[in-house]
């Protein structure tokens, strides 16, 4: 067995679940490759330090252009805010390492382009981690829309709703500056139901989006509690205040080239949903509808059924023919978030090995981050975009 050195860039909440995921691969799935946990980086030394010791790394270093350097890695694993992950993409598809990369893929869809060129000039398996296609429930559901349970495709309906920066104390961290993550949940949630909307029904042609921020200006990251006791009287203190400058909701209407219609809405402001991704699709024949809160199950409506007994069922998504369940515990023990990162680094592994295209590669992020900029255009032109045409 071939061991593949592994470089991981970032070690906060995705570098923390890659780790899990790069680790637990060849426990639940014969891989033919054997990954190595090399090195870790990150910018603050006692803390990427820390997490090399407690997420099971050999080395950790601070320096990323450092671990592209270095001749015993193989595979860099990208983990880092969005804002750098073209040149680290860029860099290491140069240096001949396979790449996974989180989403967004990028900035914006000019810069995705340029890694997809990048990445197949070096003829390296690029990979994004749009985990939620490796929900058993929802590749389940992929299989049921092509085997055609679904008919012809009429409708799209995704939410992801989550409420963590509802409170107007809340720093300005990385996710809310539009110079670092590119934009708010648009970039961060819709990204996601865009990906599963391509996967599920095909590529979107023309949209039209509509945002907005709540809250305009939140604290510096650090100065939060400091803010409270040192308010003026008439409640400001813009010292401590800064600008914030992504959207904090955006919904969307979409066109499908094949001609069904999408509806797209991604907040942090939905109070109490944490981390609500439902998504319903309605076919000629019959729907699907899934909610990551319940990731076990799918709900199934056909028009095929005795109208006597047509309603809608509810697929326990754990049986060993349903897919990547075989890898995991006998029937109805749930399985939960990490596995579907789990899924798709054995996934990632089997393509390093068989030396075959990655699912979701830089093509299908480029093509996603064509959707989220036509959209952003579109609540500045307040009128339809085309999506190729970015
Ligand atoms: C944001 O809160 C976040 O962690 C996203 O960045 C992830 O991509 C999403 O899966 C869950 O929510």
């Amino acid at each position: 067995m071939t061991d593949l050195n592994i470089g991981l860039i970032g070690y906060k909440f995705m570098g923390k679940v890659h780790s899990y995921a790069i680790k637990m691969a060849p426990f639940f799935f014969d891989i033919k490759i054997n990954p190595v946990q090399k090195v870790i980086c990150g910018r603050t030394e006692h803390l990427v330090k820390q997490a090399a010791e407690s997420f099971g790394w050999d080395e950790y270093m601070t320096d990323w252009r450092e671990v592209i350097k270095r001749d015993d890695i193989d595979i860099i694993s990208i983990a880092s805010p969005t804002l750098v992950h073209r040149d680290i993409a860029v860099e290491a598809a140069k240096a001949g390492k396979h790449i996974f990369c989180e989403k967004p893929q990028a900035m914006n869809a000019s810069e995705a382009k340029e890694m997809l060129e990048v990445a197949e000039d070096a003829g390296i398996v690029h990979m994004l981690g749009h985990n939620y296609r490796r929900v058993p429930a929802l590749a389940q559901a992929k299989k049921m829309i092509d085997e055609g349970k679904l008919g012809e495709i009429y409708h799209f309906r995704a939410v992801y709703l989550q409420d963590w920066i509802m409170d107007p104390e809340f720093p300005a961290i990385w996710k809310l500056k539009k110079d670092i993550a590119g934009s708010g949940p648009h970039g961060d949630l819709n990204a996601h139901i865009i990906d599963l909307a391509r996967f599920l029904v095909g590529d979107i042609s023309t949209v039209v989006g509509m945002d907005k921020t709540f809250i305009k200006e939140r604290p510096k990251p650090g100065t939060g509690e400091k803010l409270k006791t040192m308010l003026t009287a008439d409640g400001q203190n813009s010292e401590h205040l800064e600008e914030v400058d992504v959207e904090d909701m955006m919904a969307f209407l979409a066109r499908f080239k094949d001609g069904a219609v999408g509806t797209f809405e991604a907040t942090r402001f939905a109070g109490g949903r944490k981390n609500h991704e439902r998504i319903e699709i309605n076919g000629s024949k019959g729907t699907l509808v899934f909610n990551f809160e319940k990731m076990n199950e799918l709900y199934y409506w056909s028009n095929q059924e005795d109208l006597e007994t047509q309603g809608f069922k509810k697929i326990l998504v754990t049986e060993e023919c349903h897919p990547y369940i075989e890898a995991y515990w006998p029937p109805g023990h749930l399985i939960g978030y990490q596995n579907t990162f789990v899924n798709e680094f054995a996934d990632f592994f089997k393509y390093i090995d068989e030396g075959t295209k990655a699912e979701p590669n830089f093509y299908d992020g480029w093509k996603v981050n064509q959707v989220l900029d036509a959209v952003m255009k579109s609540t500045e032109s307040k009128s339809w975009e085309n999506v190729e045409s970015f």
